[in-house]
């Protein structure tokens, strides 16, 4: 659709950007917070960017009050973050730590008194590592108990002022990494339990928005979905069944489930004749379809192009550009399914992620119409080297430019229709990139913070900042 003009964003859009407890806090053995399964993988050799740790991350812990007025000079309307779980049951479940319980209530209320509206994630990544000692986390049936209890806990203490709530982050990436390409805690490969522990992980994010029907009643709660919307490389049939296989077993299997307590059909057939589709147990279905969310959490950073892929000799394993030296990442796929391949048409970063501001309008449009759900883009942004400059700046008009478009795309689709609560730049300070250090950066501000050398951890506006501040105060429209 061409549009000959577009529509407003609407007036109460929530403009904002987000962060997650182990990129950011640091203070990871402080004031009483039990380790996470990060605290410990990030220890071994070799796992992460030179080694870097979130011990420190960007010390948001102690410098919280200093970011939140950088997020007021900014005119934010809104901030995600997430809580540490470990950091209110240290052992993961049990008696709650009121020290660290009382760092997210400040947190709350120092951004309500400068009018921004919190959106608190329950879940990012930081699994409490005794849980993951005691019984393999998400491994047992026991996760969805203990979740349960753990959401329960916040909504009771912080839902009279939080109304925004994101259940589980990108349960996709956290599942596939930690179970499947093994490059996330625990570090698994082994398919059937990872479509089981994803299976315990569906259960558990359902089970916590029953919990919070209750107790926020007012509130809005969803997922946060890592979508990257599938195209074929070529007209060639084989090419679009390749990406229809990828549609569903990349994405369609989680985010049907949220919205309705299904799997899809082929992927499923797929798995079971593999035997590989997780056990079901009686009532699973109808928890999972009484999960179903307020809205659907975007994260969308690319689209991906898939063609077809051998059954005899094809792709399967890839490898990830962690690096930042582009064109190291290499192609990956299912034999007889799909696998990926370069789009001649998009850009790619230092990472080799795709540059595709239309994919999001993409996956704006099929998130809308298949699903029938608001959708709050929860992450949107650009990871990239950033340099200061001897005379203290920060000129990222890469990143700009890479926002601009994607604000212009969010506003076509609205214009087509999609139903868009808000908008969170990923991220708002710089922060731990959790395989690639420091040296990828997301921020609109730069935090001075280097796996080596010297660093202060100061805080310095850059450039993207000041355009985002006049996209906020003109709703949208460039200035
Ligand atoms: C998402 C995560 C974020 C963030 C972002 C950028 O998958 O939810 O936590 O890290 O991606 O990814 P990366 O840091 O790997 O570049």
């Amino acid at each position: 659709m061409i549009h000959k003009t577009l529509k407003a964003f609407p007036p109460q859009f929530l403009w904002g950007a987000a962060s997650a407890a182990y990129q950011v806090e640091g203070a990871y053995q402080e004031d009483g917070k039990g380790l996470s399964v990060w605290d410990e993988f990030v220890r071994i050799p070799g796992k992460t960017f030179k080694g870097t740790t979130g011990d420190t991350a960007v010390d948001h812990y102690h410098r919280y009050k200093e970011d939140v007025r950088l997020m007021a000079e900014l005119g934010l309307k809104a901030y995600r973050f997430s809580v540490a779980w470990s950091r209110i049951f240290p052992d993961g479940k049990g008696k709650v730590n009121e020290k660290g319980a009382a760092f997210y209530s400040d947190l709350i209320d120092e951004l309500k008194a400068n009018g921004i509206e919190p959106i608190l994630t329950l879940y990012h990544w930081d699994l409490p590592l005794a849980l993951q000692k005691e019984y393999g986390g998400f491994e047992s049936r026991e996760i969805i108990k203990d979740f349960t209890a753990y959401s329960t806990e916040l909504f009771k203490r912080y839902g009279d002022r939080v109304k925004y709530w994101v259940s589980l982050n990108e349960q996709n990436i956290f599942t596939m990494f930690g179970y499947k390409t093994a490059v996330h805690p625990p570090g698994i490969k082994n398919e059937k339990l990872f479509y089981q522990i994803n299976h315990h992980a569906s259960l558990a994010n359902a089970s916590a928005i029953q919990a919070f029907r209750k107790l926020v009643p007012d509130g809005r709660i969803g997922p946060s979905f890592a979508y990257s919307p599938a195209y074929p490389l070529t007209s060639k049939p084989e090419d679009l069944l390749a990406a229809e296989n990828a549609e569903e077993l990349n994405s369609h299997w989680w985010m049907d489930i949220y919205a309705w307590g299904k799997y899809p059909k082929a992927a499923l057939q797929h798995l079971a004749e593999k035997g590989a589709a997780p056990v079901m147990e009686e009532g699973d279905e109808e928890l999972l379809k009484a999960g179903r969310p307020d809205f659907m959490g975007l994260n969308y950073y690319q689209s991906s192009t898939y063609e077809s892929n051998p059954l005899e000799g094809g792709t399967s394993e890839g490898e990830m550009n962690t690096s930042g030296k582009k064109g190291t990442s290499k192609d990956t796929g299912i034999p007889g399914l799909f696998k990926t391949a370069g789009n001649p048409f998009l850009e790619k970063t230092n990472w080799d992620w795709n540059i595709d501001s239309e994919g999001l309008r993409i996956a704006l449009r099929r998130i809308s119409s298949r699903y029938r759900l608001p959708v709050l883009i929860s992450e949107n942004g650009l990871g990239e080297y950033d340099r200061l400059e001897e005379d203290g700046t920060i000129r990222d008009d890469y990143r700009i430019g890479y926002l601009q478009n994607h604000v212009n795309a969010m506003q076509q689709a609205i214009t087509d229709g999609a139903d868009i609560l808000g908008y969170c730049v990923w991220s708002f300070t710089d922060l731990l990139s959790w395989l690639n250090g420091f040296q990828k950066r997301y921020g609109l501000v730069y935090v001075d913070q280097h796996e080596e050398g010297q660093h202060s951890l100061r805080r310095i506006k850059k450039k993207s900042f000041d355009w985002y501040k006049g996209i906020i105060q003109s709703n949208g429209e460039n200035p």
